[in-house]
C-alpha cells in the first residue's frame, strides 16, 4: 500500500496558499483569520474523507475514522499555525501526510482494528500566545485550561476570546484520553538528514526546553540633554544579557542552545533613552540538569547587568518541558517501517519542540522526520523535496498499519 504522491503534493500547495507571504513563505499565526481558513479547509477535507470531526475546549480538532473494534484510536497529527514569515512545511506537513494516509486507507477500503484519528493542535508555535504547544499541554494535563484561556498576545487579546471569535471554542473536554499511540510526522528543521542523504529520521525523543521572560525597567529620558553619568538605559542592560546568553552554552555543554529571539524596546525611537525592554530567552539541552544550570547562570548575568546599569528587572522562568524520550514500541515501529520500505533513515533527536512532547506524557508516542533543505526552518526558505515527503508519508502509513492492527 502506498500514498498518492500527486494528491498529497496538491494538498500541500493548496493549504500553503492560506497565509502565503510574497516570498513564498507562510504567516499564519494561531487563531488569526488565516488560521481559521486553514482549519476550515482541513475540516472540509476531513469530512470529505468520511471522518467524524470534533473540536475540544482548546480548539484542538479531531477527525476520527472508525476501526473494526471499539479500541483506543491511533492518533496522528500536528499543527497548522506558523511563526511570522515561516515556512509551508512546519506543522502542516504532518497534518497533510496523516490526512493522505487516511485517504489511502479509504482508497484501499482498508479497515483497521483500532480507530484512526487525525489531530490538529492549537497554537503549537507559541509565537502569538505563550507558551508553545499550549493546547497539547492542556490535553496532557500539564497546563491548566484557565491559564491557557488567559494567555494574551502582544495586543492583550486573550486566547479564549480568539477561539470563540474564529468559531473553534469546542465543547469536548481537553483532557487525557485512552490513545493507542500518537504519531507525528514533521520536518527535521536541522541539517543532519540532508547532510547524510537520508529521507527519514526515526526520532528517539526531544530535548528539554525552558522559556524565560525578562523585563528591564530603566529611566526613559531625552537622548540629548541627559548626561551619560545619570542614565539608566534599559537597552544597555539588555545588550549585556544578549551577549551573556550567547556565551552560556559554551559554559554548560556541547549540545546546549540558547537564544534571545524577542527584544521589545520602548519607546523605541531615536531620541529617547529606552525606559523598558522586554526580552525572551530560550534554552534547550538534552539534559535537564544542564538547563537548570543554564538558568542559574542566567539569573546571575541578569542581576549583574541590572546592577551595573542601575535598572530594575523582572525575570520569570515561565515554561519548562523535560527531555522527552519516545516510546520504544513506537520508535521501533517507525524504524521497521522505514526498513521494510527500503528508505534511507537514521535515528535522531529533536532539537525542536512538538505536540508529541506533551502527548508522550499520556500515550506511547513517536515521530517521523523528513529533511529540511540546508537545515532551514522558521523562515521563508523552509523546504522539503517531494521525494522525501513521499518516503516519510509512506513510512507514516506503514507505522499506522502496524500499530492500528
Ligand atoms: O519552539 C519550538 O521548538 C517549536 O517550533 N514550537
Ligand atoms: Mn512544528
Ligand atoms: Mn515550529
Amino acid at each position: 500500500m502506498r500514498i498518492d504522491r500527486k494528491r498529497l503534493e496538491h494538498s500541500i500547495e493548496e493549504l500553503g496558499r492560506i497565509g502565503e507571504t510574497p516570498n513564498g513563505g507562510l504567516t499564519r499565526l494561531a487563531l488569526t483569520d488565516g488560521d481559521k481558513r486553514a482549519r476550515d479547509q482541513t475540516v472540509a477535507w476531513m469530512k470529505a474523507a468520511g471522518l467524524r470531526v470534533s473540536v475540544d475546549r482548546m480548539g484542538n480538532i479531531f477527525g476520527e475514522r472508525a476501526g473494526s473494534e471499539p479500541l483506543p484510536p491511533l492518533m496522528m497529527g500536528s499543527h497548522v499555525d506558523s511563526v511570522p514569515t515561516g515556512g509551508k512545511y512546519d506543522g502542516q506537513l504532518g497534518v497533510l501526510c496523516a490526512l493522505e494516509a487516511i485517504r489511502t486507507l479509504n482508497d484501499e477500503r482498508a479497515r483497521t482494528r483500532h480507530p484512526v484519528t487525525l489531530a490538529i493542535f492549537t497554537n503549537e508555535e507559541g509565537a502569538r500566545f505563550q507558551p508553545a504547544m499550549i493546547a497539547s499541554g492542556v490535553m496532557a494535563g500539564k497546563i491548566a485550561l484557565e491559564d491557557a484561556y488567559n494567555a494574551r498576545d502582544r495586543n492583550g487579546i486573550r486566547l479564549v476570546d480568539e477561539l470563540e471569535r474564529i468559531g473553534y471554542l469546542g465543547s469536548e473536554p481537553c483532557v487525557p484520553r485512552p490513545i493507542r499511540a500518537y504519531l507525528e510526522l514533521h520536518i527535521e528543521q536541522g541539517p543532519l538528514l540532508e547532510e547524510e542523504g537520508r529521507s527519514v529520521g526515526v526520532v528517539e525523543g526531544i530535548v528539554a526546553i525552558a522559556w524565560s521572560r525578562l523585563t528591564f525597567t530603566g529611566v526613559q529620558d531625552h537622548a540629548g540633554p541627559t548626561p551619560m553619568r545619570v542614565r539608566r538605559d534599559a537597552v544597555v542592560a539588555a545588550a549585556d544579557v544578549v551577549r551573556a546568553v550567547r556565551a552560556i552554552p559554551a559554559r554548560v555543554g556541547p549540545e546546549m542552545v540558547a537564544t534571545v529571539g524577542r527584544l521589545d524596546v520602548s519607546p523605541n525611537i531615536t531620541n529617547a533613552i529606552p525606559g523598558r525592554v522586554v526580552m525572551s530567552v530560550d534554552v534547550r539541552d538534552p539534559k535537564e540538569e544542564n538547563v537548570t544550570r543554564a538558568l542559574g547562570l542566567l539569573d546571575q548575568v541578569v542581576k549583574d547587568a541590572a546592577a551595573s546599569e542601575g535598572v530594575s528587572y523582572e525575570l520569570e522562568h515561565y515554561w519548562r518541558v523535560p527531555p522527552t524520550p519516545f516510546h520504544p514500541e513506537v520508535v521501533g515501529a517507525v524504524e521497521r517501517a522505514a526498513q521494510s520500505l527500503g528508505v534511507r533513515y537514521r535515528r535522531i533527536l529533536s532539537g525542536a519542540g512538538h505536540d508529541a512532547q506533551y502527548m508522550a506524557a499520556i500515550c506511547p508516542t513517536g515521530m517521523i522526520f523528513v529533511p529540511s533543505r540546508n537545515g532551514r526552518s522558521h523562515c521563508e526558505e523552509e523546504f522539503t523535496p517531494m521525494d522525501d515527503i513521499e518516503h516519510g508519508a509512506n513510512t507514516l502509513l506503514h507505522v499506522l498499519l502496524d500499530l492500528a492492527q
